[in-house]
């Protein structure tokens, strides 16, 4: 409904510097070289491939940190160009499917997408809540903060972000979460009422944010920070065929694929699913 005709344009991110654990910036290639494109295409999109987005690395030493966050001026330098690729497919009516890398690239592609629909709300399924604060951070990776940098840091944005599969929250997220009021489902609600129940729409674009650590390991196991007791393979899939069917789908992040982190057979198994993810989301 908020879309011109079925065009999709693939964003695949090549980047590195993001993470202490090297290897996230490979897990794109690895799902085009899958034949992911061939794959969309097959059901029915004209795929437009605008990547693979490559930056040059900043080395540490032109990087310090800033507080607590790590690699901060690359990381937003970054997600500066992304936010602009990704609003500019949006705003021609194209549905931009933007492939990770590093969750932090999330503040690109849904600065993109509110460009083009400003009042679209983020579905942000994740085994992690992602909401440090530079100050609430124990990592200072900035993968693990990209929504509370979208939220404007504390700002009181009701409905903004929707979370579900969560099952691995720091004591500072599970206050900011409490204090804006932000609905969050984590695996109890998803076992309580089931994966059905839980995605319930609100009338308004989505912009699906998927981090592949959302899936329990065993289906999904090549990621950086896996968590146990995760969404089996078919929680995952409803999910993105049920937001497929509303009709509202505007966007898609498919996140944290990390080909370095496991081995072949690993890495064969969780990008087979995440290519299998896109598809379900786009029909
Ligand atoms: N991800 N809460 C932890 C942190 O470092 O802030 C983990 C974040 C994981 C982020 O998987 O996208
Ligand atoms: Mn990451
Ligand atoms: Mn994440
Ligand atoms: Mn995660």
């Amino acid at each position: 409904r908020f879309l011109k005709g079925k065009t999709a344009s693939v964003i695949a991110m090549k980047l590195t510097r993001k993470q202490p654990r090297l290897g996230v910036d490979r897990g794109p290639i690895y799902l085009v070289e899958a034949g992911l494109v061939d794959q969309l295409k097959e059901l029915g999109w004209n795929v437009n491939f605008d990547g693979h987005h490559q930056f040059e690395e900043i080395t540490t030493a032109d990087d310090p940190p800033i507080g607590k966050l790590k690699n901060p001026r690359f990381v937003s330098r970054v997600c500066e160009s992304v936010a602009q690729v990704v609003g500019g497919h949006a705003k021609k009516g194209e549905l931009p499917v933007t492939l990770g890398g590093d969750h932090s690239l999330a503040m690109g592609t849904i600065s993109g997408t509110l460009d083009a629909h400003p009042n679209a709300c983020v579905i942000w399924i994740d085994a992690h809540a992602d909401i440090n604060t530079s100050e609430t951070t124990e990592s200072g990776n900035i993968h693990g903060m990209p929504v509370s940098f979208l939220l404007g840091l504390g700002d009181k944005v009701d409905e903004f972000a929707w979370y579900i599969g969560l099952r691995d929250i720091d004591a500072g997220e599970k206050k900011i979460l409490k204090d804006n009021k932000i609905r969050a489902f984590s695996m109890h609600e998803v076992d309580k009422y089931g994966i059905g129940k839980v995605v319930e729409m609100a009338d308004l674009p989505i912009h699906l944010s998927f981090d592949v650590d959302a899936l329990d390991p065993s289906v999904a196991p090549s990621t950086g920070t896996p968590v146990r007791g995760g969404l089996t393979f078919r929680e995952g899939h409803y999910i993105c065929e049920a937001l497929w069917e509303t009709g509202l789908l505007v966007a898609l992040d498919l996140m944290e694929v990390n080909p370095s982190l496991a081995d072949a057979a690993s890495v064969k198994q969780t990008v087979a699913v995440g290519c299998s993810l896109v598809r379900s989301a786009l029909g």
